[in-house]
């Protein structure tokens, strides 16, 4: 049977901008509004929140797609187009700020699949879920600067770590865009795949994560960024303290017993 029928509803209320699905463990959700090329308007962005601090307890991993040709044309540049005064501006980036943050902080793992356009907001979402596929068609660009606005969901922060603050300034000052491979090199994305591809690496890379204890992975999304941006030295002690509470899990002394009783797999040259 196809995997698509074998597709379940979730049961979370959301815009219609945003199309969730569950295939057993994994939740796909969809940005839906692709006749206005996936722009996030403020009902999709709060729909972000709700789904990602909703998310239903047995969902292990998640998967992030945007329908039509291209993944997220970014903010809905109609909703900001009327004059707003700046404390009415900063909280709505305030509010693009706490619906990423229940993506990055989240329960889950989200894995995003990337193609056509991924811009502005489009570019902070993807940087705020844990691994990024791109299909070839992908890129990215940041047009803040020409449209006389400024990043606004994060990306600052996370957009720069990922590919430095130095190319975050020249896609900024110029309107430069980045390709999939410019865009993979610099460290936008983990993997790169064929057009067509983005979706299914997507779900078999959601399927890995989602087999993982879930003390590990609330480690790997909750602690590491944190010990990472930590002084080393704090930072080294959360990490005993955490690598302390993983491996108290009944999870972990099964999964541990089950190496050292030759039933669990070896970890093997992959290419
Ligand atoms: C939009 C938006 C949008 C398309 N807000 N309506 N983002 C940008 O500056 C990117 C602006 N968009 C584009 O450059 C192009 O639309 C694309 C390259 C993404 C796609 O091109 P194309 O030829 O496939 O589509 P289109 O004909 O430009 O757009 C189709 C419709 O979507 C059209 O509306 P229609 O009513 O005339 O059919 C467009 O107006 C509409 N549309 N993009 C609103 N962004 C938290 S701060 C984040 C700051 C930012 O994200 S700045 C980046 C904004």
């Amino acid at each position: 049977m196809p995997a698509e029928t074998m597709e379940e509803p979730i049961d979370i209320e959301l815009p219609k901008s945003l199309h969730a699905t569950r295939l057993g463990a994994i939740a796909h959700l969809r940005l839906a509004r692709s006749e206005k090329r996936n722009a996030l308007d403020d009902g999709t962005v709060l729909g972000l929140e709700t789904f990602f601090t909703r998310l239903p307890g047995d969902i292990r991993a998640v998967v992030l797609t945007g329908e039509g040709a291209h993944f997220s044309a970014g903010l809905d540049l109609s909703e900001v187009a009327g004059a707003r005064d700046p404390l009415e501006a900063a909280l709505h980036s305030r509010m693009w700020h706490r619906a990423f943050e229940a993506i990055q902080f989240g329960r889950a793992p989200v894995i995003t699949a990337l193609h056509g356009a991924v811009v502005g907001g489009g570019l902070e979402l993807a940087a705020a879920t844990h691994i990024r596929v791109a299909e070839r068609s992908a890129y990215y660009g940041l047009p803040e600067g020409q449209r006389g606005i400024f990043l606004g969901g994060g990306g600052s922060v996370r957009i720069a770590r990922l590919i430095g603050v130095a190319r975050v300034m020249d896609m900024m000052l110029t309107g430069r865009t980045l390709n999939a491979e410019e865009g993979h090199a610099a460290g936008a994305t983990q993997y790169l795949v064929d057009d067509g591809k983005g979706l299914e690496t997507a779900m078999a890379l959601a399927a890995k994560a989602a087999s993982n204890t879930a003390t590990t992975n609330f480690a790997v999304l909750h602690a590491l960024p944190r010990i990472a941006e930590s002084d080393p030295a704090s930072g080294l002690l959360t990490e005993s303290l955490m690598a302390a509470i993983a491996e108290m899990s009944g999870e972990a002394k099964e999964r541990l017993k089950d190496f050292l009783e030759k039933r669990a797999a070896k970890v093997l040259r992959q290419s």
